[in-house]
């Protein structure tokens, strides 16, 4: 099975790597931005550059160039990357979800991971094989499993289909089942718990190799951290052999009211109970952000603040200074 992912030399021997998602959109034209990658991270990964669509314009056409430059990026810099994602319900090409016949949909996915995984063997240390898998409230939505574009296709074998097929194509990169709303305090959250553990049982069950799961850890700075909980899955995940990773952090703060100071300190709150359930259960992989800088995000388009002032997701503000809690993550990081 493979080993965890390498620690970058300028970290501490021990510390857990501390990674980011970058974006191709913003790499040439703000040298500020990729020296900021370069400066900070033990892992880059393309944040959307090996999703379905970009990868897929056509059936026929695989577009690589993009995805290529930010594992290049990484990999020139003595960084490791991973991979996000094979399979989601989002960001899929028309033609995909055009398919209707059951056969057709396998042979695509299959094809896609065996020529994906392929061409990436050796240069991503991990792969995110599904995203975003559980229903996002399983109660109201009636099932364990989200509704998606590959479950009415193929029902819920496309999982286990989707890590055979990883494993035999990249049997060193660790497969991971990543997913967000795992850490929260509330029934939908133990039941989204519940969910991925059951998951993970399941391939176990049926001799299907799971490395981790990943944690996407959009924090939504109003919401309770269940610490207890959290650390209880990191402890689930060990007793089966199972690491555990923070995938997507970064901080959603619209309904935090009051200024930069007020959102920064309740961001560093959120962010502090994260990593004591998430560092609680058992030691992660990496703890990766999704961005670096609040200069570009998706969560001020997603949930923008009522009051006008720009969101402050990311470690670091739009003019690159660092935000106090980034300085206590990596130092609890170092501590490993
Ligand atoms: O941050 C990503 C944004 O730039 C893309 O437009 C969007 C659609 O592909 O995806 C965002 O990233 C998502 C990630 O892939 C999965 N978890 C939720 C992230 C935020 O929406």
């Amino acid at each position: 099975m493979a080993g965890p992912l390498p620690a970058r030399a300028s970290s501490s021997p021990g510390a857990i790597p501390f990674g980011a998602a970058i974006q191709s959109d913003f790499f040439d034209a703000d040298p500020d931005y990729r020296a900021l990658f370069t400066r900070e991270c033990d892992l880059v990964l393309p944040m959307n550059e090996l999703k379905f669509a970009l990868l897929r314009p056509t059936r026929e056409t695989f577009a690589f160039e993009a995805a290529d430059r930010m594992v290049d990026f990484a990999r020139a810099n003595g960084q490791a990357s991973r991979g996000h994602t094979f399979v989601w319900w989002s960001t899929n090409p028309d033609w995909l979800e055009a398919i209707e016949d059951e056969g057709q949909a396998e042979r695509v996915l299959v094809e896609h991971i065996e020529r994906v995984a392929d061409r990436y063997r050796g240069r991503l240390s991990s792969w995110d094989v599904v995203n975003e898998v559980i229903a996002h409230d399983p109660d109201e939505d009636g099932g364990p499993l989200r509704d998606t574009f590959w479950l009415r296709r193929l029902g819920p074998r496309h999982i286990p289909l989707a890590f055979r097929t990883a494993a035999r194509i990249d049997p060193a990169a660790r497969l991971v089942l990543n997913d967000y709303d795992l850490e929260f305090r509330g029934p939908r959250f133990d039941t989204r718990r519940a969910i991925a553990l059951g998951i993970v049982r399941q391939l176990q069950d049926a001799g299907i190799r799971i490395d981790a799961v990943g944690i996407q850890g959009h924090l939504y700075a109003h919401q309770e951290i269940d610490v207890e909980a959290l650390a209880r899955f990191g402890r689930d995940l060990k007793a089966l052999g199972v690491g555990l990773l923070a995938s997507e952090l970064d901080v959603i703060d619209f309904q935090v009211p009051g200024d930069a100071e007020a959102i920064d300190a309740a961001a560093g709150k959120v962010v502090s109970d994260f990593l004591d359930g998430l560092i609680g259960g058992q030691r992660p992989e990496a703890v990766v952000t999704w961005g670096l800088t609040d200069r570009y995000s998706w969560v001020g388009d997603a949930m923008p603040r009522a009051d006008g002032r720009p969101c402050r997701p990311l470690p670091f503000d739009a003019e690159l200074r660092p935000k106090p809690w980034y300085g206590e993550l990596r130092r609890r990081l170092a501590r490993g």
